[in-house]
């Protein structure tokens, strides 16, 4: 997603040069090419020019800013108002009415609301561990009912069975006293395709909205139709009070304007966003990591100039010289990356800058893992050791070990395990043992994602999983 307007702001966003503050001048090239991006990525005019307004008045208002270039804080503000425009902080479904909460989807013919049920409902399900119980109120394209019920059926949630012969408010009522029954949490109701100018078929999505009541009114829009997604979201909000949008297809899209136009244009909050053909294609919408996706931020590159900025350069150069010699990354060495790497927020904070780590699956099982809690447990180990000893890893015997374990609170097994991480780290330190060497060493961990993906939680070298061959 986003790929050309990314490569057209990057390329736009390097020109901001020069020293000292940022001025009238040496921004005004780089608006007008910012403005240009947006416009050719089909973000609406009116919504490109507030944005243009307000990064022109967020630049020139800065303040000095001594670690940041001038083109860094550039970069920095634009990140902030897209952000901004986009709504901040993901929005989830309310979920706290009594259940069954009704999740009503809407949108155009082929927009994806069917296979957008499907997702939604293994969401949940899988997620938040909701009972889901999907229904179908498209009694006018023949097999749209089958369609959803192959889906949930795919899905593994349960369908709730409705005739092209009924009216749709009559099925969903149905279907909401059937969802009581098998106390459900969720029922998510599939409508049929409409087009906002259809007044009869906006009558009848009207009428079963104001009959129904759902807690959830989702606006379902193909993210390629770009402007004209948050045009026709607005249409709708107009009919029928939408409490969100779901943007599908931004798999498809390299332009990203639906995306940008969505909240400005309606007030409504994405809140998820579809990702492919396949029902785990779905990932809530955020709009602080779209924004740095935008950016192109999601690459190990600029992934490793924001450590260089951040970690202790010194510290970094005086290891980086030590590997260059020929010494060992040892236990010190190994604490304090661990420090960095909680100074740049965390594994998850680190993990979501990498390219292919936003994918749902690999989160959850990167939580699940809990790198955090890991990270503290082996910080405690080297803690438990003398200076020596963090200094020299070959002094590690059997009483020394036994000292460790009982210092920390731990059993000998674990600080086993550190030591064989440690023994690994340096074998791959000495890899990448020279002047940058700490730059490729990051870029390696952009491997770890494949190893990851395969691997069932095993984060490589530096976080072994706990639940591997015990
Ligand atoms: N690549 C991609 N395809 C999607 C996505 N969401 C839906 N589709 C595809 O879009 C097509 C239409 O999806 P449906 O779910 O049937 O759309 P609908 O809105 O229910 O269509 P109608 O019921 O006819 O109005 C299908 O081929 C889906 O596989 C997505 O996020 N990415
Ligand atoms: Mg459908």
């Amino acid at each position: 997603m986003f790929d050309t307007l990314t490569e057209r702001l990057t390329q736009s966003l390097r020109n901001v040069t020069g020293s000292g503050q940022l001025t009238e001048d040496n921004i005004k090239d780089t608006l007008r090419e910012v403005r240009m991006a947006l416009l050719e990525a089909d973000v609406a005019l009116p919504v490109t020019r507030e944005f243009i307004a307000k990064v022109k008045e967020e630049a020139l208002g800065q303040e000095v800013m001594t670690q940041l270039s001038p083109g860094q804080a550039f970069v920095k503000i634009v990140y902030d108002e897209l952000t901004k425009m986009m709504g901040e902080a993901n929005e989830t479904l309310d979920l706290s009415a009594k259940p069954p909460v009704v999740v009503l989807l809407a949108g155009l013919q082929g927009a994806g609301k069917t296979t957008t049920a499907a997702k939604l409902a293994r969401f949940l399900k899988e997620r938040q561990k909701k009972k889901v119980m999907t229904v179908s109120a498209d009694v006018y394209r023949p097999a749209a009912i089958k369609q959803l019920e192959t889906v949930s059926n795919e899905v593994g949630v349960g369908f709730i069975p409705s005739e092209a012969s009924e009216k749709p408010i009559d099925i969903v009522n149905r279907a909401i006293e059937q969802a009581k029954i098998q106390f459900a949490d969720v029922l998510i109701v599939d409508t049929a395709g409409r087009l906002h100018v259809d007044e009869d078929m906006m009558d009848e999505i009207i009428e079963l909205h104001a009959a129904v009541k759902p807690t959830e009114t989702l606006f379902v829009v193909d993210a390629m139709t770009g402007q004209d997604a948050a045009n026709t979201a607005k249409a709708f909000n107009d009919a029928l009070a939408l409490t969100g949008v779901i943007l599908t297809k931004t798999d498809g899209d390299a332009r990203g304007g639906a995306a940008l136009s969505v909240r400005a244009i309606t007030g409504k909050p994405i809140k998820f966003l579809g990702i492919g053909e396949k029902l785990d294609a779905l990932e809530p919408f955020h709009p602080d990591r779209v924004a740095q996706r935008i950016l192109g931020m999601g690459d190990v590159l600029s992934l490793v100039e924001e450590v260089e900025r951040k970690i202790d350069k010194e510290k970094a150069e005086k290891m980086a010289k030590k590997l260059q010699k020929g010494g060992t990354f040892n236990f010190e060495d190994m604490l304090m990356q661990f420090e960095q790497m909680s100074k740049m927020g965390g594994m998850m904070g680190f993990l979501d800058k990498l390219p292919g780590m936003s994918n749902a699956g690999i989160q959850d099982a990167i939580e699940k893992a809990n790198p955090e809690k890991q990270v503290k447990r082996m910080e405690a180990i080297i803690q438990s050791m003398t200076i020596k000893e963090r200094r020299n890893p070959d002094l590690m015997n059997p009483s020394r070990k036994k000292r460790i374990a009982a210092g920390c609170g731990m059993d000998v097994a674990e600080v086993n395990k550190l030591i064989k991480q440690q023994a690994q780290m340096a074998k791959m330190m000495k890899k990448f043992a020279n002047p940058s060497g700490m730059s490729k060493m990051l870029k390696s961990l952009g491997n770890m994602q494949k190893q990851f993906g395969g691997g069932g939680g095993n984060m490589g070298p530096l976080f072994g999983s706990n639940d591997q061959k015990k």
